[in-house]
């Protein structure tokens, strides 16, 4: 048992409170991973408020980390201690059937214990003063000590630095992954984007890696369009400024609609703008924000018989051990950067911080170093 820093949930809309937990050894498959750096992302603020139906507390959030190996145990085989690892909350055990199928990366192995914050053996490895934390999305990065079933760890170069390369565990893979695998961005289209953050930057700079002709960016906060503006964006749309619908707009703007639009809100109005906004015919359109429990999303049916296509995505449809590595040769190629998404960056004990920026609309990332 080691001893280990975590911000822990104690409840939804309660802030995370620095603990000192314990952490058992890795067990059978298992492996203990030394966080180096963790970003949030909108997805632990929307654990944290209580929206998702799977949100679990006590827990320690955090899914987008780099860290280093620190033991491994029995029977582990493909990462030794040393490895730099990226923790994958979307695994990849290349035997279920959803890793053969060759049309997904959603790996099912170990999605129900993952679900109820639990290691595949039902059981948690975090504790404090004896009563049992719970896991969060198989990653937990906002503790200095956390472990992972050996099929979620993507073993990456070790020249990459672990607190840049930490945003490949979620936002950056998620935008940029989409724009090549759900959807399928060639030279010349024209792309919607909703929202600005994290994600919906990573799918500006994806769009512009495929060659997207002209790239809408869209959010209500006009503060985030120049960094869009810096990556690639064409065109900065704020729907507050139009009296019509954000996707009349977007229709007459680009002569009856994108070819694929990307919504990174988890907003379910701007997923039918989303919808809305694309071409007769052929567009499609990708969610990729998550929404809170409850909500649903609407659109006429005609918008669907008339050739639209709706969409969804996790981690960029990107399969966590085989891709993920390659994402970070990429980026230590130089061929997309990482710097211009992290606007803050602070220590573990100033966590909540880093959710007041994000709501407050003036973080784009902040990362988190242990
Ligand atoms: P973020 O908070 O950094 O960015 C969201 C952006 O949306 C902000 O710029 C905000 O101003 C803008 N916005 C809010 N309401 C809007 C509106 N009505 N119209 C236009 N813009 C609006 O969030 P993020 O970290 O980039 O995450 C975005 C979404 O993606 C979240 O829902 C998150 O949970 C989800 N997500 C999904 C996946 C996945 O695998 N599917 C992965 C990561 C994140
Ligand atoms: N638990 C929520 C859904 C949350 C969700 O969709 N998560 C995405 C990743 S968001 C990362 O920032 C995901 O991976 N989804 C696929 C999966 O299997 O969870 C709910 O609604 O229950
Ligand atoms: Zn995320
Ligand atoms: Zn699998």
């Amino acid at each position: 048992m080691i001893k280990s820093r975590a911000a822990v949930a104690w409840g939804a809309g309660q802030p995370l409170t620095i603990e000192e937990v314990s952490v058992q050894p890795p067990k059978a498959g298992e492996v203990l991973v030394r966080i180096v750096a963790s970003g949030v992302c909108h997805t632990d603020a929307f654990t944290l408020s209580g929206d998702d139906p799977e949100g679990i507390f006590p827990s320690i959030l955090g899914h987008e980390g780099g860290g280093v190996v620190e033991e491994i145990g029995e029977g582990v085989t493909s990462v030794a201690v040393g490895d730099h690892v990226i923790p994958l909350y979307t695994p990849e055990c290349g035997q279920c059937k959803f890793c053969l199928s060759g049309k997904t990366n959603l790996c099912q192995k170990i999605r129900t214990t993952q679900g109820q914050g639990l290691m595949p053996d039902g059981t948690t490895r975090f504790s404090l003063h004896g009563n049992e934390i719970f896991h969060y999305m198989g990653t937990s990065t906002f503790s200095e000590y956390t472990v992972l079933p050996e099929i979620a760890l993507a073993k990456i170069n070790k020249q990459a630095p672990l607190k840049e390369v930490c945003l490949l565990g979620c936002g950056v893979t998620t935008g940029m992954g989409a724009v090549v695998n759900a959807a399928n961005v060639k030279p010349g289209d024209t792309v919607a984007i909703f929202g600005l953050g994290g994600i919906g930057l990573s799918v500006v700079i994806g769009a512009v890696m495929a060659g997207a002709q002209r790239i809408i960016a869209v959010d209500i906060n006009a503060d985030k369009f120049e960094l869009a503006t810096k990556l690639g964006a064409t065109d900065c749309i704020n729907p507050q400024e139009y009296g019509d619908p954000i996707q009349d707009v977007i229709v007459d703007l680009t002569d009856g609609g994108v070819d694929y639009s990307f919504e990174c809100i988890g907003n379910v109005h701007t997923m039918r703008s989303a919808l809305e906004c694309c071409h007769k015919g052929w567009g499609e359109s990708v969610i990729i924000g998550v929404a809170g429990a409850g909500q649903e999303i609407s659109t006429r049916p005609f918008q669907l018989v008339t050739g639209r296509v709706w969409r969804g995505t996790a981690f960029g449809g990107v399969k966590g051990r085989s891709q993920l590595p390659g994402y970070v040769e990429d980026y230590l190629a130089g061929k997309f950067r990482l710097d211009d998404f992290i606007t803050h960056t602070m220590g573990l004990k100033d966590i909540n911080h880093a959710f007041e920026l994000m709501h407050e609309g003036k973080s784009i990332r902040s990362v988190i170093h242990f």
